[in-house]
């Protein structure tokens, strides 16, 4: 696959996506959104988790704002609309996105950070929602996305106040999940894609699909949807096989954290 300001390669069953337009420190214009959508409709069969990372200083400096001057109502509702469709592809594709984040994960940044299944973060990284200083709103998903992360009371915060949060700020509220020195995320998210690539396919369609949908939900509809998912899931060959396995003592027991 080639783009113009993307760069995406296979290790194995996964795929490393690059936003590769570090002078402009990744900032997002159409073309790049495109791209994404065309990138993400394009995953080969074979790549079962992708890594996204950001080339130069930063993971992603947000909406281009160069193109947003001229527009109107209307082009700005359409244009948001198109961010949309393509974090919604990633989101609710068919493999699991972890991100890795470094320098600024801002704006429409952290939105697209926001649409990954998994992040990690390097000590350095740091997240704003700039949009409430340059006088406009969220229109890439955030307002959705970012409060199931860390609450709908902080993100109001980063944006009334233009709160920038560090890495280890980051950290605490769940932002990320994974913060390792800085240089070290691309092979932890490579080392976390692996084993997520290694997943039962049902499971991890479970946990993209099922799981975001059943958090939204009431108890008795939840319940009854998580039980669906597991009746499916256990249901499959490849659950049978790796249950026979951890009782014959073929599979690895869980270890101690630390
Ligand atoms: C850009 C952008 C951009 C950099 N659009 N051109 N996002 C923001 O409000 C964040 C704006 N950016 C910054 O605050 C800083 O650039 C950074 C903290 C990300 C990086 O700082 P630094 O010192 O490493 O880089 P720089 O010198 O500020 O930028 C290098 C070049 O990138 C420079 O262009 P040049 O032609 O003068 O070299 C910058 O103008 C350019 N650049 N960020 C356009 N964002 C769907 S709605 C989403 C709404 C939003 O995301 S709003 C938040 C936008």
């Amino acid at each position: 696959m080639a783009f113009r300001m993307l760069k995406f390669q296979r290790r194995g069953a996964v795929g490393v996506l690059l936003l590769n337009r570090p002078h402009k420190r990744n900032a997002l214009n159409d073309e790049m959104i495109a791209e994404l959508g065309a990138c993400v409709a394009a995953v080969p069969d074979s790549v079962r988790a992708l890594v996204l990372h950001g080339a130069g200083e930063h993971f992603c400096a947000g909406l281009d704002l160069s193109e947003l001057s001229e527009r109107s109502a209307a082009q700005g509702m359409a244009h948001s609309r198109s961010w949309h469709r393509v974090f919604d592809a990633l989101q609710f594709g068919r493999v699991p996105v972890v991100a890795v984040l470094h320098g600024a994960v801002v704006g429409g940044g952290l939105e697209l950070a926001s649409v990954a299944h998994v992040r990690v973060a390097e000590e350095g990284s740091f997240y704003a929602l700039p949009e409430g200083q340059r006088g406009i709103f969220v229109g890439g998903g955030a307002s959705v996305r970012v409060p199931r992360l860390i609450g709908a009371a902080r993100m109001a915060d980063m944006m009334f106040t233009g709160r920038v949060y560090s890495a280890a700020e980051g950290q605490a509220t769940g932002i990320s999940t994974y913060l390792v020195p800085a240089g070290k995320g691309l092979a932890k998210g490579i080392e976390l894609a692996g084993r997520i690539a290694g997943n039962a396919p049902a499971t991890n369609f479970a946990l993209m699909h099922a799981l975001p949908r059943i958090a939204e939900l009431g108890q008795d509809a939840g319940l009854l949807m998580e039980a669906l998912m597991a009746g499916i899931a256990q249901s499959e060959p490849e659950a049978k096989k790796r249950v026979r396995d951890f009782l014959q003592k073929k599979a690895g027991k869980v270890k101690r954290a630390g």
